[in-house]
């Protein structure tokens, strides 16, 4: 553990902030790790006054960057993918330490944030506007992406890295500069990610304040940032309760928000399923971070031909799971974030047998020594119905919900096989949350039933690959009420930038459009 941190420059107590220097004399912030419940270290966040002076010093930062051509921005850029590269072991490493996740997933989240920079490299020389024929003569109309300003980047405990990469790679090739505030359970990782960034700016003689960390209380900075009018953008990740009040205050002052908020995502599994891939891809959706993405399986609308068979496979799989430290190679799943993790994890199992749900697997503490303090459990299959609250809400741990539809055949004829399919796929849309979707069939009419206009409603939609693990390179977010926002590839980059439009006279005349005369 102390090599870890002494190779990502962390001491005993951090300071929480950081503008082109590091700083904080608000309260100090304890980290303990989920795997033990150790003490890691600690951060001393920032107070209001010292949030301000990261917001001014950013919009400072801001004023030189936007100037700096943009290929010019994507090569710093370039480096920080380097300089992660470099630091993936060690990164990741600190990942699973503070947050729990596995070690392959703790590299693979750094693996993100190399990839987005990769990416955000190439868009630097990418940042097309389209031209347009103007209606009048010797007219040319055509439009400009602008950098934004400064954007502020709320961060959830569960990608406590990778999705400040996804937002502030990009806003550095759009030319604005970030401000992070990251989960008050893993500011570690954010210290040691901008300490990284830092190192990558001086380098390149670029003021490090374009990656700027404001860690503190809701407080001092969280709802500070939300009403703050020198913040044109706020990215948000994690709960719907979160989105909610960031949608209220950004928008009372019509700023702008980037919202990734629940999910409640479900595969369909079909009687033309693989059953191998299905489950493979099941176990690794619902089992895969403890149940702790957003993306994470929650639910499986199966074909009642196959339920019985698909039912005892994931059985046979979650069995064979291997549950214990998320450092050991051949582990499977590691604890849950914290003991509260756990306790709404077994009142939603308490909730689910109350609403007449029943536990087919798992769901229990696990207490052995080699457990003491972390917050280990089986993780959970049960069978439910698609109304039942509990199945309605994201309860963000490992429960996976059984539920069928169809009849107990393979559809005999196309009609049936039809309806069978809107039976599942309105299954699948009858929840608040829309961020991901997937099918499990090889029978072409399921698979685009599934991606029809009138088939998922997610912002993801898979076809025999599972809910999570999305590549960086489209458009990750959802819809109703996972917020709408899209970050990371495909052209989410245009929301951290400006439009205009600019229509230019090259003639001596002044028409005006829509065949106005207007003559003084
Ligand atoms: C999240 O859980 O907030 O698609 C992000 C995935 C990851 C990102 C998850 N690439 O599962």
């Amino acid at each position: 553990m102390r090599d870890v941190l002494a190779s990502l420059g962390l001491a005993d107590v951090n300071p929480g902030g950081f503008d082109g220097e590091w700083f904080g004399s608000g309260p100090v912030l304890e980290v303990t790790s989920p795997i033990r419940g150790e003490r890691i270290g600690a951060v001393r966040q920032v107070t209001r006054g010292e949030y301000d002076r990261i917001v001014d010093r950013a919009a400072q930062a801001f004023h030189s960057w936007r100037m700096t051509p943009a290929p010019q921005r994507g090569e710093v850029v370039r480096r920080l993918g380097d300089a992660l590269r470099a630091k993936k072991k060690a990164l990741g490493a600190l990942v699973t330490l503070e947050m729990g996740k596995i070690a392959a997933e703790g590299e693979g989240e750094v693996q993100e944030m190399i990839d987005i920079c990769d990416f955000a490299c190439g868009l630097s020389r990418q940042l097309y506007g389209l031209t347009m024929h103007s209606e009048r003569p010797r007219h040319r109309m055509y439009e400009q992406w602008h950098p934004l300003g400064v954007v502020g980047i709320i961060s959830a405990f569960n990608f406590p890295v990778a999705v400040w990469a996804w937002n502030s790679a990009l806003a550095a090739v759009c030319g604005d500069a970030t401000i992070w505030k990251p989960a008050p359970k893993t500011p570690l990782t954010a210290v040691a990610s901008i300490r990284i960034a830092e190192a990558v700016c001086r380098e390149s003689g670029v003021d490090p304040a374009i990656f700027s960390l404001a860690m503190g209380t809701v407080e001092d900075v969280g709802e500070p940032m939300l009403a703050d009018r020198r913040i044109p953008l706020i990215s948000a990740t994690g709960s719907c309760r979160l989105g909610y009040r960031v949608a209220e205050v950004v928008g009372k002052r019509l700023g702008r928000s980037i919202l990734e908020l629940g999910g409640n995502n479900a595969i369909i599994v079909t009687s033309y399923a693989d059953l191998d891939l299905a489950t493979r891809a099941i176990v690794f959706g619902a089992v895969g971070t403890a149940g702790q993405r957003c993306t994470s399986t929650r639910r499986v609308i199966v074909h009642r031909s196959i339920e019985k068979e698909l039912t005892r496979r994931l059985i046979a799989a979650y069995r064979s799971v291997r549950i214990g430290d998320p450092r050991a190679a051949d582990t499977l799943m590691g604890p849950l974030v914290g003991p509260d993790s756990l306790r709404v994890m077994q009142a939603a199992i308490a909730e689910l047998r109350h609403q007449g749900g029943e536990v087919r697997y798992g769901g229990e503490p696990l207490t052995g020594p080699e457990y003491a303090g972390g917050a280990y459990v089986t993780p959970c299959i049960a069978s439910a119905r698609n109304d039942m609250q509990v199945v309605q809400q994201e309860t963000f741990a490992p429960i996976l919900y059984l539920i069928p539809y169809g009849g107990a055949a393979r559809p005999a004829d196309h009609d049936t096989l039809v309806r069978e399919m809107h039976e599942a796929i309105g299954i699948q849309n009858d929840v608040p949350q829309g961020l991901s979707s997937a099918i499990f069939t090889h029978h072409v009419v399921e698979a685009e039933e599934f991606l029809a206009h009138s088939g998922s409603d997610c912002g993801i939609a898979n076809v025999n690959i599972g809910t999570s693990g999305a590549e960086i390179g489209g458009a990750f977010g959802g819809e109703k009420e996972t917020g709408g926002g899209r970050e990371s590839g495909s052209d989410a980059w245009r929301q951290y930038m400006r439009r205009q439009t600019n229509t230019l006279n090259w003639g001596f005349a002044l028409p005006l459009a829509q065949g106005i005369r207007f003559d003084v």
